[in-house]
């Protein structure tokens, strides 16, 4: 998150982290967030490649990266239109991950309210976006210790459209635009939410590789794939 600030404890309740395993270093690494969005489901940003369950495990309820009381993963389930390509040429980014155990609601934790399938987001309605990812593009800034969020207006999708034409890249109707100067997510938030009165709106997918000045960032249109959503969130 670039331009934003440390979140109090409980602020963000269904915001989880998703901690992944480099079998090459040997070490579990915060790699991105996610949302909590049912007892048993999160969606997260998910490796695109060689996913294994083991080697992840889901950190809910604290704004401090944490490794206790992790939760493991029983499955991870991919929109059919997930693609190994990284944004504009994605389909649909977005995955579901089921937990092992479901989770009981606490005073620390709790799911996130989707939006209707009829709701669209006027330009300039103020959304927030939280994470754990770099507060700083390019320079290798150690993580943040605490939770980050920051407010993001929604971009009109038009704007949104001509801005990355310029760059070659089409703005999808599957995806959403948000972000103004020197407010944005970034690297390692993919997969947190965007939240815009207290409905998980977006999912962070992909921007500009300077994360804002003059690009939005770009997020996953949680209404688009509510059918599916729903129905993987019933099955287990
Ligand atoms: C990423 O790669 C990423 N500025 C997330 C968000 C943005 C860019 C890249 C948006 O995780």
């Amino acid at each position: 998150i670039v331009g934003g600030h440390d979140a109090a404890n409980g602020k963000w309740p269904w915001q989880v982290g998703l901690w992944v395993f480099d079998p090459t270093s040997s070490q579990w690494n915060l790699t991105c967030g996610g949302s909590l969005i049912h007892r048993q489901s999160l969606w997260p940003s998910v490796p695109r490649r060689h996913p294994v369950t083991r080697h992840f495990k889901v950190q809910l309820g604290r704004v401090r990266p944490s490794h206790q009381g992790r939760l493991q993963v029983a499955r991870i389930i991919h929109h059919p239109k997930y693609s190994l390509e990284y944004g504009a040429l994605g389909g649909a980014e977005v995955a579901l991950l089921k937990l092992k155990a479901p989770v009981r609601p606490s005073n620390r934790f709790r799911w996130i309210r989707l939006p209707p399938a009829s709701s669209s987001f006027a330009p300039g309605t103020p959304c927030w976006v939280t994470g754990w990812g770099r507060i700083a593009p390019g320079v290798p800034l150690p993580p943040p210790h605490n939770l980050q969020e920051v407010e993001v207006p929604i971009m009109g999708d038009e704007i949104c459209h001509w801005q990355y034409l310029k760059e070659g890249k089409v703005i999808k109707k599957t995806m959403l635009c948000a972000g103004s100067e020197g407010r944005d997510s970034c690297h390692g938030d993919s997969g947190g939410p965007l939240v815009c009165k207290w409905r998980g709106v977006g999912v962070v997918s992909w921007g500009s590789e300077y994360c804002s000045p003059n690009f939005p960032g770009v997020y996953t249109r949680v209404t688009s794939f509510l059918p599916w959503i729903c129905h993987h969130i019933r099955s287990s």
